[in-house]
């Protein structure tokens, strides 16, 4: 590959994932395709806006067709495939389609790549996730989940992803295609989807001290996650393809938090030393069955890859609370910026409507 320039495809282009790492694509200088799905999809302005290096394709995970001629289009030296119905709670209630993208869509990757003649040509990343471990704390070992530990998803989205991550397994045993498997743990950042709990407390807490929000909804908190900081992760999937064998690796912090814990460090940073006030309890966003505690063991990959994650927790709040700050202060008051860098809150009411 020497002095020759790489082409990639990265499906969820407008992910969080996708994002970062066609930057880190970019930046080593691969040749980049996305692939970018619906007939006008709303983020599409933002990823040529902020990614304008990206080469767009139209293509669905569900669509077969769509997936080999953007293979047969972008003709890549790598598949980085995070396209995905990744919203836990949203898949219990759209089990169908989240099987349909998350498990079938990787079959269809996978074919479309073999079917155009590139099994042997082209490396494939599957995005697998600590949700096929489940969190029971009889599954568990004490020292975190690692890549000899068994799966128990506990959710449509964790079968799915198991089905993605196995068919992928699969077809690196049965044709020798250089499939790797990355099983995330939890990774959050400034690019992080509002839906997930991280980025929708750090929001919160921004809009809050900034009185554009008097208080926000959530679920249950007492469940612990393993959250990375995204960049440290997409810097190791970008590892886990350069290793010179196709293998599943776990990427972890090591550390777990609960829910609590991430509110605290976010409110703390606003200055709101008790956040109780401003959390309300709503059922709804309760799932029909819950991940209590997942921690990772990434020692393989820090062995074998040599990845190091660099942000640690209380980093990791700072910069998506620091982040959301920035971002909101445009829709606050002139008054508000004292109420943000001291330790005291002086809400002030801004132009933006309250958010969920
Ligand atoms: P994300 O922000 O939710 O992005 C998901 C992407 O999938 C979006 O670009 C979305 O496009 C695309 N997509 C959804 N349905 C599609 C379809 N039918 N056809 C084509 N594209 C479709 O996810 P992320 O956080 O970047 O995560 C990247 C991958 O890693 C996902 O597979 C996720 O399940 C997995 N993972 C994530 C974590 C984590 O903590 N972030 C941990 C472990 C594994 P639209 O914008 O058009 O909806
Ligand atoms: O932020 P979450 O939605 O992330 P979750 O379910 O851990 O899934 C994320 O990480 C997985 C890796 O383990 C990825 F595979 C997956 O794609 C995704 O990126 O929820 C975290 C916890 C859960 O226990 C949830 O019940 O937060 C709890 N929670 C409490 N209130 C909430 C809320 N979650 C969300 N999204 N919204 C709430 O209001």
């Amino acid at each position: 590959m020497d002095g020759v320039r790489r082409t990639a495809l990265v499906t969820g282009i407008t992910g969080q994932d996708g994002g970062h790492l066609a930057q880190l694509l970019h930046d080593k200088d691969y040749r980049v395709f996305g692939l970018i799905r619906g007939q006008h999809n709303p983020r599409r302005e933002e990823v040529e806006r902020d990614l304008p290096f990206v080469e767009l394709l139209e293509g669905d995970m569900t669509d077969p067709t769509s997936l080999v001629r953007a293979v047969e289009t972008s003709s890549p030296d790598e598949v980085y495939n995070f396209a995905a119905i990744s919203h836990v709670g949203y898949s219990f209630n759209h089990p169908t389609l989240t099987m349909e993208v998350t498990g079938k869509g990787v079959l269809n990757l996978l074919e479309a790549v073999r079917l155009t003649g590139r099994a042997q040509r082209t490396k494939i990343y599957q995005a697998s996730t600590s949700e096929m471990f489940g969190g029971l704390d009889t599954t568990m070992p004490g020292t975190g989940y690692n890549e000899e530990s068994g799966f128990h998803p506990r959710s449509p989205y964790g079968v799915a992803k198991l089905y993605g991550h196995w068919i992928a397994k699969n077809y690196r045993e049965s044709y020798g295609m250089f499939i790797s498997c990355g099983v995330l743990f939890n990774h959050e950042g400034e690019r992080r989807g509002t839906e997930f709990v991280t980025r929708k407390i750090s929001r919160a807490a921004a809009r809050i001290s900034l009185g554009l929000q008097d208080g926000i909804k959530l679920g249950v908190l007492w469940p612990k996650r393993d959250w990375g900081y995204a960049q440290d992760y997409v810097r190791g999937i970008w590892m886990i393809m350069q290793h010179d064998e196709p293998d599943d690796f776990v990427l972890a912090t090591g550390e777990a938090h609960s829910i609590e814990d991430f509110l605290s460090a976010a409110f703390a940073q606003v200055g709101i030393a008790d956040w109780r006030p401003y959390v309300e309890f709503d059922p709804a966003l309760t799932r029909a069955a819950e991940v209590d505690n997942l921690l990772g063991d990434a020692s393989k990959a820090e062995r074998v890859l040599g990845w190091r994650r660099e942000v640690g927790f209380d980093e990791l709040v700072r910069l998506m609370v620091a982040h959301d700050l920035a971002e909101q202060r445009q829709y606050a008051g002139p008054s508000t910026s004292a109420a943000v860098e001291g330790s005291s809150v002086t809400p002030s009411r801004g132009t933006v409507p309250e958010l969920p």
